[in-house]
C-alpha cells in the first residue's frame, strides 16, 4: 500500500483510516457506515474518493463511477443510490418510498430523487492530482476516468444551475434539508416552521434511525415528519422542478451548497484544461465568478456581516448563524472584505476551530444533536481549504492539526462533541477516515489560491 512519509503517531492514524475504508467497501462503492447508512451517498462518495486516492485509486474512481452510473437523464446525481442487496427496511426512507426507476449502468440501482452538494468535480480533480504518485498505470487510468466523468459532471452542473435556479437569482435552490448535507441545521428552522408536520406519517412509515442511534443525537419526530412530508410532496410532483416556489414548501438558497457549486466550476476548469479544452476551461471560470457574485449579492447579510440561507419563497434570510455561512471562504473570487468577515466569525466565540456546526452562543445550539452543534470533519476540511485559498496558512495548519488530534484521540466517528471531543453517531465513518488520510498527506493549497 502506498503511504507518504508521516510521523509514527500519524502512521497509526493512517493505518486505522485505511482499515475503515476497507471495511466500508461494498464491491463497487463505499458505504458511509455499515450499520447506519448501508447504501451509497452522493457527497460522501466525493469525500471518500479524496481519501481512497491515497490507498486505492482504482476504488476511488469506481466509487465515483458507480454514483454517476445512477445519474438521471436530466443530469441530477441522486443523493442516495440504493444497494439492491440491502433490504428495504435497513434504511428509511428506502427505495419503496422514493419509487424512482433504476437508471442504466453496469448494475442498475434505484435512487432517491434529491441531490446533495456537488462536490464530485473537486473530488475527481483531487483523485487525478494524487494518482501520479502511484505510477504510470494509475496516471493512465486517472486520465480515462476523468474523461468519462467530465461530461457527466457538466450535466450535473447544468441541472443545478438551470433547473434548480428556482428564484431566477443565479443560485441553485435546495428542496429538502437533506439536500444540504447539513440536515438538521438551525439554518432551516424558520422555513420548516411553515411546513406542516403530519405525525401520522410516522405511524405509517416508522423511523429506523431511532433503532440504531441515540434519539438525543437525531432529528425530533416533529422535524422528521416534516422531512417525510417534503419527500412525498416532491415525489408526488414527479420530482419536477417547474414552479417550485409556487408548489413546494421548502425552496432555499444555501451558502454552503452554492459555494460548493461555484467551487465545482473551478475544478471543472482544471479538468477541462487537462483534457485539452481551454475554451471550456475559461467558461467554467466565468461561471464560478458568476455564482460567487450571486452568492455575495443574495446571501450576504450586511447587518451582521455574515452569510445566511435565504428562503426563496419569502425572500427572508435565516436568522441562524451556521457553519454553512463560513464556507464561501472556499471561493477565490469572494471579495476580500467578505473573506475577512468570515475569518472574524470563525475566530469568534460563536465558532472557534475546529468549527462546530452551529453558533455556540445561538438559542438553537445543541452540542449533541446532529448538525446543530457537533463538529464534523468534512465541513472543517472545506473551511481549511478556504483558509488556504485566502492565504491564512497559519490558521489552516492549526485547523489541520486540531482535526487530526480529534480523530486520533476519539476515533473515526461521524461527528464530535464540540466541548469534550467525544465521538458520536456512526463509528468507523468513511468521510472522517478518508479526509484524515488527506490531512495527513497533503499540505498543499488549491492551485487557484490567491497569493498571500
Ligand atoms: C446524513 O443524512 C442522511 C440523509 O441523507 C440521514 O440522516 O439519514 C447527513 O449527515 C448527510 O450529510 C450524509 O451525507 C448522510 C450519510 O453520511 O447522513
Amino acid at each position: 500500500m502506498y503511504a507518504p512519509a508521516v510521523s509514527d503517531l500519524s502512521a497509526e492514524l493512517w493505518q486505522s483510516a485505511a482499515r475503515v475504508l476497507d471495511t466500508n467497501w461494498s464491491g463497487d462503492h463505499t458505504v458511509p457506515s455499515r450499520r447506519l447508512y448501508p447504501h451509497q451517498w452522493s457527497w460522501d462518495a466525493a469525500f471518500t474518493a479524496i481519501g481512497l486516492a491515497y490507498v486505492n485509486p482504482s476504488r476511488a474512481w469506481r466509487d465515483l463511477r458507480s454514483l454517476f452510473e445512477a445519474q438521471w437523464p436530466d443530469g441530477r446525481v441522486p443523493h442516495i443510490v440504493f444497494d439492491p442487496d440491502t433490504a428495504e427496511d435497513d434504511y428509511f426512507p428506502g427505495p419503496g418510498v422514493w419509487n424512482v426507476p433504476a437508471y442504466a449502468g453496469r448494475r442498475p440501482r434505484s435512487s432517491t430523487g434529491l441531490v446533495q452538494p456537488p462536490l464530485h468535480a473537486l473530488a475527481a480533480w483531487e483523485v487525478y492530482r494524487h494518482a501520479s504518485a502511484h505510477g504510470a498505470a494509475c496516471a493512465g487510468e486517472a486520465r480515462t476516468e476523468l474523461a468519462w466523468l467530465y461530461p457527466r459532471l457538466v450535466a450535473q452542473q447544468d441541472y443545478l444551475t438551470e433547473r434548480r435556479d428556482a428564484g431566477g437569482t443565479g443560485l441553485a435552490a435546495i428542496v429538502h434539508p437533506w439536500e444540504s448535507g447539513l440536515d438538521d441545521s438551525p439554518a432551516w428552522d424558520t422555513v420548516l416552521d411553515a411546513v406542516p408536520a403530519d405525525r401520522t406519517l410516522l405511524d405509517r412509515h416508522p423511523r429506523r434511525d431511532l433503532a440504531v442511534a441515540d434519539a438525543t443525537h437525531l432529528p425530533t419526530d416533529r422535524d422528521f415528519a416534516r422531512y417525510l412530508g417534503l419527500v412525498l410532496n416532491y415525489r408526488d410532483g414527479g420530482y419536477s422542478d417547474t414552479d417550485l416556489v409556487q408548489r413546494h414548501p421548502f425552496v432555499v438558497e444555501c451558502p454552503a451548497f452554492n459555494s460548493i457549486l461555484a467551487g465545482a466550476e473551478l475544478s471543472l476548469a482544471q479538468i477541462a484544461g487537462v483534457l485539452g479544452r481551454p475554451g471550456a476551461a475559461s467558461r467554467h471560470r466565468d461561471r464560478a465568478r458568476e455564482i460567487t457574485a450571486a452568492l455575495a449579492r443574495r446571501l450576504w447579510d450586511p447587518a451582521t456581516r455574515t452569510f445566511r440561507a435565504r428562503d426563496a419563497r419569502t425572500g427572508r434570510l435565516s436568522p441562524a448563524r451556521c457553519v454553512s455561512g463560513l464556507l464561501p471562504l472556499m471561493l477565490p473570487d469572494l471579495p476580500a472584505d467578505r473573506a475577512e468577515a468570515i475569518m472574524t466569525e470563525a475566530r469568534s466565540e460563536r465558532f472557534g476551530l475546529p468549527a462546530p456546526s452551529a453558533d455556540r452562543t445561538g438559542p438553537d445550539f445543541d452540542a449533541g444533536r446532529y448538525w446543530r452543534g457537533p463538529i464534523w470533519i468534512n465541513v472543517n476540511w472545506l473551511l481549511r481549504r478556504g483558509m488556504q485559498v485566502h492565504g491564512h496558512h497559519g490558521e489552516a495548519e492549526t485547523l489541520r492539526r486540531a482535526m487530526l488530534r480529534l480523530v486520533h484521540e476519539h476515533g473515526h466517528y461521524e461527528f464530535f462533541h464540540p466541548d469534550t471531543g467525544a465521538g458520536s453517531g456512526a463509528p468507523a465513518f468513511s468521510w472522517t477516515a478518508a479526509l484524515c488520510l488527506d490531512l495527513l498527506a497533503d499540505r498543499s493549497a488549491p492551485a487557484y489560491a490567491r497569493a498571500a
